[in-house]
């Protein structure tokens, strides 16, 4: 039987059509007369499938015949987004998709819309994920994602009054055409229960869990396609689901709706991602969550190596590699010694060679509250037998690697142990991943010099190759050809089309950026894209925004840390300077804000509602001229992120230093022609870099600044009193001017700004912050000025390409090979 060829699997234009046509019919059945928008959506996935299946199986064959190393990326979250404009991208099928829908009477980038976002993550760590499978499918590397199947993404964001409100997401309420459900793949997970010691075949003891309950975890796999098309990798999420679905002992005693509860119980397990993303909860079920996709992952993992090795675990740290995505996947550490040891019958030290060089820890935040510890009486709960393993791997760390390097040294084995000592005793979820693990790295170069020096100094000095950096990146597939065609066009015409794998290449728009015309081409699709933006915001807000006006941009969470609240008192700041003056100079600005705040997290809230309050009366105020807007967008989310990012002239990034761990969507603005106005932290160091300091707004205080105004003691009072302007803005907010009526409503901000003691010293930068904004405005009054520094800032973002971290993270610490496919 002859192979098919590349050129057998790229469909033209008719018979794509066909094809959509068919799966409308047989698929959908349905017919091109009373078909749906939907349905004409999910007839296009369908026939988009056929092509991801067939190149799904020949990377699965070959992967399985070349029997190479393989990455398995560990992550409670995966925050997708859309996937039918990437499939197309990534096939190089777009163009032909969307004229073979013209000829139809349809247009791809409407259908494109009726997807609901796969919103499986909060932010930052969740989108990172997607990114990298995306860049790891891309470079032909062998790699399986490993998540969660949540029932509900992270909650919609109404806005009512004002107030964000959380509304349940169903992402996949009427099916989603990207999953496969693999029920020949199922696993079964114990938890509770008791630990017995037993005598063992061959001798000496031998612990056995006896589990309370077990849960059975159903995997659905999204396809995850290459760009270029040839390896088409997955993305495995666990579905949790009653052992015994149907009990007929317990149904035929009349006891239907207790197993209905049991039923219940267990689906609970992967119901809903948590929102958290601030303070652990400690929530059972959280930890449940953990534990349930980790086990089903490492046992899915094992089915697989023994398939090819048998009980032979001489090759497993050689062929398997597990990337560990934060502290929320931990337990599989003492999961896979668990299987090793109890299951396997391995003796502890070969288990724990085995463990320490499958795993590596990729840490994504310094903020105390954020690093994960349980209580132990909950471990001892839930996963009896983890708890000993825990403490197992303790003994001998403590007792055998602390005791050699600082002997009798009480006080260092207490800050390095597992176990958190004191009123309720605490296993330290960061502490177990640094010494399980082969390599630890932060995701940028300050975040990693951080981490090293101040987070974990002493596994630093006990190992010094342990610690590493991989500057995080971002999928210019996604944030640059599929978010901004009119951009990609230019750039594929200047630079040739060789920059999606290699966006190095766009440095080759450098030598464009003073000249005139290309300029006008590049401020003429930043225009277009700001029109789009211009009708977005009107339809989902109401309100009338100027295209001329600088679109000045904060997405992400809302945290004390990003320091939303700074850019809020500045935006007052300027509407003060504006009613003193209506003719202060400053050209028209729309200031936009897209943000979820932690449905706990209650100074968050109020930023939103402040944000929100203030952009009622500011956009109505019609003695300013229009020269200031406020946009609150509700529910932010990837495909709103799509078309905010390529219309921005302006990032707003300005996290305390020292705070913000990278960023990525700096490095997406950026990418897209807008202008920093940032801190020097994270990422932003580094874009700095590449762009040039004088073609970003760098201010305030830097990272050794801020420690040692901290060190001095910091009072907010001081700039409170000095700087007059920011004293009548703080003191705006205890009136009724922007709630009437209702003083004191936004109170709480100017509180937590000082009474609060302002932790993260927003106003020790006001006024530079301030100055640099002042900054922006002149360079924008200068179009040649702008548009150089705008095309420059794009041009030099090759280094945030997520193709290089997959590098870094291959060279630094996965050592894979390339797999060809096809
Ligand atoms: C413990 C639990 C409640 C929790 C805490 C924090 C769950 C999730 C988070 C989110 C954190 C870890 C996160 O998203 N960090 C972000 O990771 C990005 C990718 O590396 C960075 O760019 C970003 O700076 C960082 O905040």
């Amino acid at each position: 039987t002859k192979k098919k060829t590349e050129l057998d699997l790229q469909l033209n234009k008719d018979q794509l059509k066909a094809s959509i046509v068919r799966h409308l019919r047989s698929t959908l059945g349905t017919s091109e007369q009373k078909a749906s928008p939907q349905a004409w959506w999910k007839a296009t996935a369908a026939a988009v499938n056929e092509q991801v299946y067939e190149r799904l199986t020949r990377t699965q064959q070959t992967h399985f015949n070349k029997d190479t190393r393989a990455i398995h990326y560990f992550s409670a979250e995966f925050l997708m987004g859309r996937l039918t404009s990437n499939n197309l991208h990534n096939l190089s099928l777009y163009s032909v998709c969307e004229e073979a829908l013209r000829e139809l009477g349809l247009e791809l980038t409407d259908l494109c819309e009726q997807e609901p976002d796969m919103a499986l993550g909060n932010g930052g760590l969740g989108r990172l994920a997607a990114c990298f499978i995306d860049s790891l499918a891309t470079l032909n590397y062998p790699a399986v994602g490993y998540g969660l199947h949540y029932e509900h993404g992270l909650f919609r964001q109404e806005i009512q009054d004002g107030r964000q409100i959380e509304r349940p997401d169903s992402w996949r309420e009427y099916g989603n055409p990207w999953e496969i459900c693999r029920p020949e793949s199922v696993q079964e997970i114990p938890l509770y229960g008791y630990v017995e010691t037993v005598f063992g075949d061959k001798g000496g003891l031998k612990k056995v869990w006896h589990a309370g309950r077990k849960i059975k975890g159903v995997p659905w796999d999204i396809p995850v396609v290459g760009f270029g098309g040839h390896t088409v990798n997955i993305l495995r999420l666990w579905e949790s689901r009653a052992s015994e679905f149907f009990d007929w002992d317990v149904f035929n005693a009349g006891g239907y709706v207790d197993s209905q509860a049991e039923k219940a119980q267990a689906e609970t397990i992967s119901k809903v991602l948590y929102p958290n993303d601030e303070t652990d909860a400690g929530k059972e079920l959280r930890l449940i969550q953990q534990y349930f996709f980790c086990a089903c992952s490492i046992k899915d993992i094992m089915r697989r190596y023994k398939r090819v090795h048998g009980s032979d675990f001489s090759n497993f740290a050689a062929q398997i590699a597990i990337q560990l995505n934060d502290t929320h996947p931990t337990v599989a550490i003492p999961e896979l010694m668990r299987v090793l040891v109890d299951e396997e019958d391995l003796n502890w030290d070969a288990a724990w060679t085995i463990c320490y060089q499958v795993f590596s820890y990729t840490n994504h935040t310094l903020l105390p509250e954020a690093l994960e510890k349980w209580s132990v009486n909950l471990f001892e709960k839930v996963l009896p037998r983890h708890l000993e393993i825990i403490y197992e791997i303790n003994a001998r760390f403590l007792g055998d690697l602390v005791e050699a390097k600082w002997p009798g040294d009480d006080v260092i084995k207490a800050k390095l142990s597992i176990i958190e000592e004191g009123e309720v005793r605490k296993v330290r979820m960061g502490n177990l991943c640094v010494i399980g693990s082969a390599k630890v790295n932060g995701v940028a170069e300050i975040h990693s010099k951080l981490v090293k020096e101040d987070l974990f100094p002493e596994f630093a000095a006990l190992w010094p190759d342990k610690m590493c950096n991989v500057t995080n990146g971002v999928t210019p597939r996604r944030w640059l050809l599929a978010c901004n065609p009119e951009l990609a066009a230019l750039y594929d015409e200047v630079v040739g089309k060789e920059w999606p794998l290699q966006l190095d290449k766009l440095r080759g728009v450098v030598k464009f950026a003073d000249d005139k015309a290309f300029q006008q081409q590049f401020m003429t699709i930043k225009r277009h894209n700001k029109e789009k933006l211009v009708k977005v915001i009107k339809a989902e807000t109401g309100i009338e925004v100027d295209a001329n006006a600088i679109f000045d941009i904060q997405i992400k969470r809302l945290h004390e840390y990003k320091r939303q609240q700074l850019n809020l008192i500045h935006i007052m700041a300027l509407y003060r300077r504006l009613l003193a003056n209506p003719d202060y100079d400053m050209h028209p600005r729309v200031f936009i804000f897209g943000s979820k705040a932690a449905p706990g997290y209650k100074l968050a809230k109020d930023i939103i509602y402040a944000i929100n309050k203030l952009a009622e009366r500011v956009n109505n105020d019609t003695r300013i001229q229009g020269k200031l807007k406020v946009v609150f967008m509700p529910n932010y989310r990837v495909s709103l992120a799509e078309k905010m990012i390529p219309a921005a002239d302006v990032s707003e990034q300005i996290s305390t230093a020292g705070y913000e761990a990278s960023g990525t969507g700096n490095m997406k603005l950026a990418l897209n022609g807008a202008i920093t106005i940032g801190t020097l932290d994270g990422a932003n160091i580094e874009i700095v870099e590449e762009a040039g300091a004088e073609h970003c707004a760098i201010f305030g205080l830097n990272v050794d600044e801020v420690k040692a105004l901290k060190a001095r003691g910091y009072n907010p009072y001081d700039f409170y009193y000095a700087n007059s302007e920011l004293k009548a803005v703080l003191d705006w907010f205890d009136t009724d001017y922007f709630t009437p009526g209702k003083p004191g409503e936004l109170s709480s901000i100017k509180r937590s700004l000082l009474e609060g003691g302002d932790p993260y010293l927003t106003l020790a930068d006001f006024a530079a912050y301030s100055e640099a904004h002042q900054l922006v405005d002149s360079w924008y009054r200068d179009p040649a000025l702008w548009a150089k520094k705008a095309i420059i800032n794009s041009a030099t973002m090759g280094k945030f390409n997520s193709d290089r971290s997959i590098q870094d993270y291959v060279e630094r610490i996965w050592k894979l090979e390339r797999c060809k496919v096809g």
